[in-house]
């Protein structure tokens, strides 16, 4: 159950904005444990795959031209409940219907410049990290781990 990932991606706005480091240190102050990160400038192509379930949306075209516009940061958490957690502290959609203290609460305002993704199931977790990292993420101990689990 300590195990579980969740995809996290800062947006371009959150790259350009400068906020990689507020937004990681997020999770890794919560206790989650980061097993892959890298910096990417995704083609319409792949950002097509990992929307696609959104194809056909007024907004799709949109949002594959803001996620294209520049780099990503993505990376991967592990631990408890990491993807609902992670959906948790990303807040709603819409920043202004995110409560104050979540990411998108604290860091932005419309729907259309949400600053950062987060896998919204274990299963599209799997499929996100799969597509972003078919290299594989890596296994390593946490020595701080005893003092966040029990
Ligand atoms: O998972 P989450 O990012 O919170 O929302 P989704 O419904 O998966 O939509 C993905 C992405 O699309 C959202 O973060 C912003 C954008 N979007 C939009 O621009 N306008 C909408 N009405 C809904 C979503
Ligand atoms: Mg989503």
């Amino acid at each position: 159950p300590n195990a579980e990932r969740s995809f996290i991606m800062i947006k371009p706005d959150g790259v350009q904005r400068n906020l990689i480091g507020k937004i990681v240190g997020r999770f890794e102050d919560r206790g989650y444990k980061i097993v892959a990160m890298k910096m990417v400038h995704a083609t319409t192509e792949h950002l097509e795959k990992h929307y696609a379930d959104l194809k056909g949306k007024p907004f799709f075209p949109g949002l594959i031209k803001y996620m294209a516009s520049g780099p990503v940061c993505a990376f991967v958490i592990q631990g408890l409940d990491a993807v609902k957690t992670g959906r948790a502290m990303l807040g709603a959609t819409n920043p202004l219907a995110s409560a104050v203290g979540t990411i998108r609460g604290d860091y932005c305002l419309v729907t259309g410049r949400n600053i950062c993704h987060g896998s919204d199931a274990v299963e599209s977790a799997e499929h996100e990290i799969a597509l972003w990292f078919p290299e594989g993420v890596i296994e390593y101990e946490d020595t701080e781990h005893a003092w966040i689990y029990e």
